[in-house]
């Protein structure tokens, strides 16, 4: 089988290409990715030279680039995408194009060169915010209510995804899934970035009152969950992939990373709100469990602790990125 994967040099993707690799040594991999700040050959150096994998530099908002890349693909999976809610609040053009305009293109190539499926990756930031003190879930039966201007790009892809179904028959199938942390995560987002200052001796700023909720879920189990979709997923479904915290909120993410790095809470910083910030997300992942077997595995305190080792045994690798326009980003967004 030949994939190509959309994003492959970002933080999902790239553990998505390491995994595939490993587990289905026979099938090639292309990976479209046009290195945006996020994107990371590094993530991906033990597989360059693998004969079944290819990268290839590029934009997904290129169709002649991307319909010539798909004319010999069996599988998309498209990871490709503007990712984090604070840069969408701060300019959401880039959020527009490439999430929007860039799965359209993908969604037309897909259907020209007839793929046998196209597997949409998003977000539960697309079902809005849950009130706290609740048991409620988001599932598969969930509204759309997009709240952020990443949120609303993403929701515009799952709805062009669906509707390429509908309308033309295009194979596809589409996850959300909750947040992902693990290795080659991007600095930016809330777990390596608190982790990634703590051990430079920095503060960690904390958004509002810090009684956020967020369902965390180890990237590995993500990338098992996908390959399930691939291989026994029903065309035109959607599957929801939550992981296994219960209702953990910031403040309390954030002392387990101090309590692992023997830190002091006073090293927590409150700091100006997210506009618009979710309350609360809580995953359902009871469909793909029944249906497909899939449960996440990766328990949140062992795999918090494991991740912290990676960050630091991998400093080389977060302080070459946290250097020149990561730092005009880290003043503007932490004014
Ligand atoms: P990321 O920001 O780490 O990586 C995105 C990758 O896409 C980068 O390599 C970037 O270079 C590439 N890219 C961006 N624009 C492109 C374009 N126009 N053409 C080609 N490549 C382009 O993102 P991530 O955290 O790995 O997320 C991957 C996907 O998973 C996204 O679709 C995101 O919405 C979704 N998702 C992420 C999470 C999470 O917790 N990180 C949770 C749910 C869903
Ligand atoms: O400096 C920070 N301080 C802080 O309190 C940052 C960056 C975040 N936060 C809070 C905001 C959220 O409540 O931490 C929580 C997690 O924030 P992010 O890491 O930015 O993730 P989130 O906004 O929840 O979105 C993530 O999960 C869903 C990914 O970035 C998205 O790509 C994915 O769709």
């Amino acid at each position: 089988m030949k994939l190509l994967v959309t994003g492959g040099a970002g933080f999902i993707g790239s553990n998505f290409i390491l995994y595939w690799l490993k587990k289905h040594p026979n099938d090639k991999i292309v990976n479209l990715d046009k290195l945006t700040y996020a994107g990371n050959l590094e993530n991906l150096k033990s597989v360059e030279k693998n004969p079944n994998y290819e990268f290839i530099h590029g934009d997904i908002c290129n169709p002649q680039l991307v319909n010539q890349i798909t004319s010999n693909i069996d599988v998309i999976v498209h990871f490709a995408a503007e990712s984090h809610v604070d840069r969408s609040i701060l300019d959401a053009a880039p959020f527009i194009k490439t999430n929007i305009e860039g799965t359209y293109v993908l969604l037309e190539a897909a259907l020209k060169n007839k793929v046998s499926r196209f597997h949409h990756v998003s977000t539960d930031e697309v079902f809005g915010a849950l009130p706290l003190n609740s048991k409620v879930k988001f599932t598969e039966k969930t509204a759309y209510n997009p709240r952020s201007p990443y949120a609303a790009s993403k929701a515009a892809s799952d709805h062009l995804v669906r509707a390429y179904q509908i309308t033309y028959n295009l194979p596809s199938t589409i996850s959300n899934c909750s947040n992902n942390f693990g290795p080659f995560h991007f600095p930016e987002k809330f777990i390596p970035l608190a982790i990634t200052n703590l051990i430079e001796g920095k503060k960690v700023p904390v958004y509002g009152d810090g009684l956020y909720v967020r369902d965390w879920l180890y990237v590995e189990d993500h990338c098992r969950a996908i390959d399930l979709i691939l291989q026994k997923g029903n065309i035109g479904e959607t599957y929801f992939i939550g992981g296994l915290t219960d209702d953990i909120n910031n403040i309390e993410v954030i002392k387990k990373i101090l309590r692992l790095l023997n830190k002091e809470e006073s090293n927590i910083e409150y700091v100006k709100d997210r506009p618009g910030h979710d309350r609360r997300y809580s995953i359902d992942w009871n469909k793909i469990n029944k249906e497909l077997g899939w449960k996440p595995e990766h328990d949140f305190d062992e795999y918090l602790k494991m991740t912290i080792d990676w960050f630091i045994k991998n400093q080389d690798w977060w302080k070459r990125i946290k250097t020149g326009k990561y730092l005009d980003y880290y003043k503007k967004q932490y004014a």
